[in-house]
Protein backbone atom coordinates (compact mmCIF):
# COMPACT_ATOMS: atom_id res chain seq x y z
CA UNK A 1 0.00 0.00 0.00
CA UNK A 2 1.26 3.47 -0.67
CA UNK A 3 2.05 5.92 2.23
CA UNK A 4 2.25 9.46 1.93
CA UNK A 5 4.88 11.92 0.91
CA UNK A 6 5.82 14.48 3.09
CA UNK A 7 6.14 18.12 2.26
CA UNK A 8 8.36 19.26 5.10
CA UNK A 9 8.77 22.92 6.00
CA UNK A 10 11.12 24.91 7.90
CA UNK A 11 11.41 28.18 10.07
CA UNK A 12 9.19 30.91 9.21
CA UNK A 13 7.59 29.48 6.55
CA UNK A 14 4.17 29.52 8.34
CA UNK A 15 4.51 33.55 7.22
CA UNK A 16 4.29 32.66 3.19
CA UNK A 17 1.96 36.04 1.92
CA UNK A 18 2.06 37.69 4.90
CA UNK A 19 5.66 39.00 4.55
CA UNK A 20 8.32 39.16 2.01
CA UNK A 21 5.85 39.00 -0.74
CA UNK A 22 8.36 39.93 -3.19
CA UNK A 23 10.76 37.23 -2.65
CA UNK A 24 8.48 34.67 -1.67
CA UNK A 25 4.87 35.54 -3.45
CA UNK A 26 1.73 36.07 -1.94
CA UNK A 27 0.59 32.65 -1.66
CA UNK A 28 -0.43 31.73 1.90
CA UNK A 29 0.32 28.59 4.12
CA UNK A 30 -3.08 27.35 3.95
CA UNK A 31 -3.28 28.10 0.53
CA UNK A 32 0.42 26.48 -0.22
CA UNK A 33 -0.98 23.47 1.66
CA UNK A 34 -4.12 22.97 -0.46
CA UNK A 35 -2.41 23.02 -3.85
CA UNK A 36 -0.22 20.21 -2.49
CA UNK A 37 -3.38 18.07 -1.74
CA UNK A 38 -4.71 18.85 -4.95
CA UNK A 39 -1.48 18.11 -7.18
CA UNK A 40 -1.16 14.71 -5.21
CA UNK A 41 -4.75 13.71 -5.84
CA UNK A 42 -4.14 14.34 -9.51
CA UNK A 43 -1.45 12.47 -9.49
CA UNK A 44 -2.76 9.51 -7.25
CA UNK A 45 -0.05 10.38 -4.28
CA UNK A 46 -1.29 11.86 -0.73
CA UNK A 47 0.83 14.20 0.91
CA UNK A 48 1.06 15.18 4.71
CA UNK A 49 2.45 18.66 5.00
CA UNK A 50 4.04 20.06 7.84
CA UNK A 51 5.87 23.04 8.89
CA UNK A 52 8.01 23.84 12.21
CA UNK A 53 9.97 26.28 13.37
CA UNK A 54 12.13 23.76 15.70
CA UNK A 55 14.94 21.94 14.03
CA UNK A 56 14.47 19.00 16.45
CA UNK A 57 10.72 18.88 15.12
CA UNK A 58 12.01 18.43 11.58
CA UNK A 59 14.37 15.87 12.49
CA UNK A 60 11.66 13.82 14.68
CA UNK A 61 8.94 14.24 11.45
CA UNK A 62 12.01 12.51 9.62
CA UNK A 63 12.51 9.81 11.51
CA UNK A 64 8.37 9.15 11.88
CA UNK A 65 8.56 8.96 7.60
CA UNK A 66 11.54 6.55 7.83
CA UNK A 67 8.88 4.02 8.05
CA UNK A 68 5.72 6.12 6.75
CA UNK A 69 6.70 8.10 3.95
CA UNK A 70 7.21 6.78 0.32
CA UNK A 71 9.15 9.77 -0.05
CA UNK A 72 10.48 13.41 1.24
CA UNK A 73 9.63 16.71 -0.07
CA UNK A 74 11.82 19.33 1.66
CA UNK A 75 12.21 22.74 2.07
CA UNK A 76 14.67 23.07 5.20
CA UNK A 77 14.14 27.01 4.69
CA UNK A 78 17.55 28.63 6.71
CA UNK A 79 18.17 25.11 8.10
CA UNK A 80 19.42 24.11 4.77
CA UNK A 81 22.28 25.87 5.21
CA UNK A 82 23.27 25.05 9.18
CA UNK A 83 21.58 21.63 10.32
CA UNK A 84 23.72 18.81 10.09
CA UNK A 85 21.12 17.06 12.46
CA UNK A 86 18.90 17.28 8.90
CA UNK A 87 21.52 16.08 6.65
CA UNK A 88 22.14 13.00 9.27
CA UNK A 89 18.55 12.31 9.68
CA UNK A 90 17.67 12.22 6.21
CA UNK A 91 21.01 9.98 5.14
CA UNK A 92 19.09 6.83 6.59
CA UNK A 93 15.61 7.41 4.78
CA UNK A 94 15.32 5.15 1.44
CA UNK A 95 12.86 6.69 -0.85
CA UNK A 96 13.50 9.99 -2.91
CA UNK A 97 14.28 13.25 -1.50
CA UNK A 98 13.57 16.12 -3.11
CA UNK A 99 15.04 19.47 -1.91
CA UNK A 100 12.69 22.57 -2.20
CA UNK A 101 13.59 26.32 -2.45
CA UNK A 102 11.18 28.61 -3.33
CA UNK A 103 13.59 31.14 -4.48
CA UNK A 104 16.74 30.30 -6.25
CA UNK A 105 19.40 30.29 -2.87
CA UNK A 106 22.24 30.87 -5.72
CA UNK A 107 20.97 33.89 -6.98
CA UNK A 108 21.32 35.53 -3.53
CA UNK A 109 23.61 35.66 -0.54
CA UNK A 110 26.84 33.65 -0.10
CA UNK A 111 25.40 32.35 2.98
CA UNK A 112 22.72 30.65 0.84
CA UNK A 113 24.55 29.00 -1.58
CA UNK A 114 25.62 25.78 0.49
CA UNK A 115 23.32 23.30 1.73
CA UNK A 116 23.28 20.40 3.92
CA UNK A 117 20.81 19.26 2.30
CA UNK A 118 22.09 19.00 -1.45
CA UNK A 119 24.62 15.63 -0.98
CA UNK A 120 21.59 13.48 0.31
CA UNK A 121 18.79 14.58 -2.44
CA UNK A 122 17.77 12.81 -4.96
CA UNK A 123 16.43 15.52 -7.06
CA UNK A 124 15.98 19.81 -6.47
CA UNK A 125 13.38 22.33 -7.06
CA UNK A 126 14.26 26.06 -6.30
CA UNK A 127 13.39 29.40 -8.13
CA UNK A 128 9.49 28.55 -8.86
CA UNK A 129 8.03 30.27 -6.56
CA UNK A 130 5.76 28.40 -4.63
CA UNK A 131 4.91 26.32 -7.53
CA UNK A 132 7.80 24.41 -6.81
CA UNK A 133 5.91 22.64 -4.34
CA UNK A 134 3.48 20.99 -7.18
CA UNK A 135 6.47 20.70 -9.31
CA UNK A 136 8.23 19.32 -7.06
CA UNK A 137 5.28 16.27 -6.76
CA UNK A 138 5.37 15.58 -10.74
CA UNK A 139 8.55 14.71 -10.10
CA UNK A 140 8.20 12.80 -6.99
CA UNK A 141 5.29 10.97 -8.63
CA UNK A 142 8.47 10.32 -11.53
CA UNK A 143 11.22 8.85 -9.10
CA UNK A 144 8.40 6.45 -7.76
CA UNK A 145 7.27 5.64 -10.73
CA UNK A 146 10.99 4.95 -12.15
CA UNK A 147 11.16 2.55 -8.19
CA UNK A 148 8.24 0.88 -8.85
CA UNK A 149 8.30 -0.67 -12.07
CA UNK A 150 4.71 -1.35 -13.56
O1 LIG B 1 13.77 29.95 -1.08
C1 LIG B 1 13.50 29.22 -0.14
O2 LIG B 1 12.51 28.47 -0.14
C2 LIG B 1 14.36 29.24 1.12
O3 LIG B 1 14.46 27.90 1.61
C3 LIG B 1 13.60 30.12 2.10
C4 LIG B 1 14.34 30.34 3.42
C5 LIG B 1 15.77 30.82 3.13
O4 LIG B 1 16.48 30.91 4.36
C6 LIG B 1 16.50 29.89 2.18
O5 LIG B 1 17.77 30.43 1.94
C7 LIG B 1 15.75 29.75 0.88
C8 LIG B 1 13.62 31.38 4.27
C9 LIG B 1 12.19 31.06 4.52
C10 LIG B 1 11.54 32.27 5.11
O6 LIG B 1 10.18 32.23 4.77
C11 LIG B 1 9.49 33.40 4.81
C12 LIG B 1 8.30 33.40 4.14
C13 LIG B 1 7.55 34.56 4.11
C14 LIG B 1 7.98 35.68 4.78
C15 LIG B 1 9.17 35.65 5.46
C16 LIG B 1 9.93 34.51 5.50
Amino acid sequence: MSKPIFVLNGPNLNLLGIREPHIYGSTTAAELEAMCHARAKELGLTVSYRQSNYEGKIVDWIHEALNDADGIIINAAALTHTSVAILDALRNFKGPIVELHISNPHQREAFRHHSYVTPIATAMMSGFGVEGYPLALDGMALLLKKRKPA
